[in-house]
Formats: C-alpha cells, structure tokens, sequence
C-alpha cells in the first residue's frame, strides 16, 4: 500500500534497524522502544490487522516468530518477552499495517508493569 508507513519501511524507503528479513516476514527496531531491544514482526503483504489476516499470511508471520525472539534472546539476555498485538485504535494500535511486539522484559524493574497503552490490565477483566 503506497501511503502505509509499515510498507515504506518493508521497501526501504523509510530507514529501519532490521533484526531479521525472508520472504515474507520483516522485523525491525521499534523507535519507541519500551524496553531495550523492543522489535516488531510484520507481514510483507500489507493486511490492517488480525481480523484481515489471511491464514498463509499468519502461518508465515508465526513461523518467524521464534527465531526473531530468539535472535533478540542472544542479542539483549532478557529473562522473558511479551509478544502484544493491537488491533483497532480502540485497543491502542496507531499503525494499521499488523505488526506484533515483541518486548524483552529484564526484571521487575525494567519499569513496564501489567500495563498496556497507559491502561491497567485487570485479572479477571471487570
Ligand atoms: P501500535 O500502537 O501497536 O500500533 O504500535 C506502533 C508502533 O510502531 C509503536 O510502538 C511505535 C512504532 N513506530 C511508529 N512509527 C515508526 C517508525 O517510523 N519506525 C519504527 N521503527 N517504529 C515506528
């Protein structure tokens, strides 16, 4: 898509720190990071988010997965990650091309807590 900000990035018109790169996948540096070595996965082929995600397009998204976590794992040593996807402005995501976060989380003191977008998560959900 010609105006999608996520697409720029895939066809190297925008600059990005890229962690991993196949056919069909493209994972990069996320410039807000929450914490050190924040990346987003991303689908080549441009879908808004999950609800429009064709099933080949999802396969090959979560195929890649594990081995971009574990590309950061070696990088930053974390202890654990959160993979986190938001669909719908409603529900915090600004770019509307899929992307899934990967978090790397050191301890209790990397200053993220069960919080996401500035809102408290509640278990169970009221
Ligand atoms: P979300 O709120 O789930 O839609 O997350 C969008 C993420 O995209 C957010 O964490 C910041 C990141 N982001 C936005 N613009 C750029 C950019 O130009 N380059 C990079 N690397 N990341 C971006």
């Amino acid at each position: 898509m010609s105006d999608c900000l996520f697409c720029k990035i895939i066809a190297g018109e925008i600059p990005s720190l890229k962690v991993y790169e196949d056919e069909h996948v493209y994972a990069f540096m996320d410039i807000m990071p929450l914490t050190k070595g924040h990346t987003l996965l991303i689908p080549k082929t441009h879908c808004k988010d999950l609800f429009e995600m064709p099933e080949d397009v999802a396969r090959n998204l979560y195929a890649a997965a594990p081995k971009v976590a574990n590309a950061i794992k070696s990088a930053f040593n974390p202890v654990g990650m959160n993979t986190i996807n938001n669909n719908g402005a409603e529900a915090g995501q600004t770019v509307f091309h899929y992307h899934l976060h990967l978090v790397p989380r050191y301890d209790e003191t990397d200053g993220l807590k069960v919080q996401w977008n500035g809102r408290q998560a509640e278990f169970p959900p009221e």
